[in-house]
């Protein structure tokens, strides 16, 4: 399998990449603000839960959305994927250890880390001008979107030397042409496939 992570601050273009990555490597796209969104959508107990963390600006707790996963492998082998490209996760050290822990389980893992480099002036105007049209609470905002940027500084930032440490992260300049950057990527990728195999 190819596993891919993207990762990056809010407002990177994990979202706007991963759509192009999985559709170019048939990959299985899991993007945890996706799941969440439709969690409220649905008005669930965990989207209810959730809610009040994104309004704020903040990470949801691990274990609800590491909940969430459990059968990504098997999902991805069923729908005949190659992989599975993780969009938004991890963004603790916990979730980090528990993907590592579920793909190995399965006989997988993690095949590169792509991350995503952003000013965070350019990701402040990107996520205000999404959120003209998205509707989404937690875009609206600039408090909001500061104390997201600041939850990525102090919880998420560290796992990319969780990663570097296994030689898995891969930076990438974020700031270009959607196709520029996909090009990059997807260079990036090949690079890290043609020398990576297990079921
Ligand atoms: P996410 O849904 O993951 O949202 P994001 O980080 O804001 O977006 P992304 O980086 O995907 O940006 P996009 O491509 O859309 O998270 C939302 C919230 O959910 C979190 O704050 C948290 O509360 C919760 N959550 C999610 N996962 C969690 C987890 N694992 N643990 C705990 N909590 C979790 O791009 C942004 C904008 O830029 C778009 O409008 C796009 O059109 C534009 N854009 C993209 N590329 C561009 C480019 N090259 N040039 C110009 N504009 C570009």
């Amino acid at each position: 399998m190819i596993n891919l992570i993207l990762f990056g601050p809010p407002g990177s273009g994990k979202g706007t990449q991963a759509e192009k990555l999985k559709a170019h490597f048939n990959l299985l796209h899991i993007s945890t603000g996706d799941l969440l969104r439709a969690e409220i959508a649905g008005g669930t107990q965990l989207g209810l839960a959730a809610k009040q963390f994104m309004d704020e600006g903040k990470l949801v707790p691990d274990e609800v959305v590491i909940g969430m996963l459990g059968g990504a492998v098997e999902e991805a082998k069923s729908k005949g994927k190659q992989g599975i490209i993780f969009d938004g996760f991890p963004r603790t050290s916990a979730q980090a250890q528990a993907l590592d822990n579920m793909l190995l389980e399965k006989g997988t893992s993690v095949s590169c880390v792509l991350s995503l480099v952003v000013d965070e002036e350019e990701l402040t105007q990107r996520i205000l001008k999404r959120g003209l049209t998205s509707g989404r609470s937690d875009d609206n905002d600039v408090e909001t979107i500061r104390k997201r940027v600041q939850e990525y500084r102090t919880k998420t930032e560290p796992v990319a030397g969780y990663y570097k440490n296994q030689d898995l992260l891969i930076e990438i300049e974020g700031v270009g042409t959607i196709d520029t950057i996909f090009d990059a990527l997807m260079q990036a990728v090949n690079s890290v496939s043609s020398n990576h195999s297990d079921n």
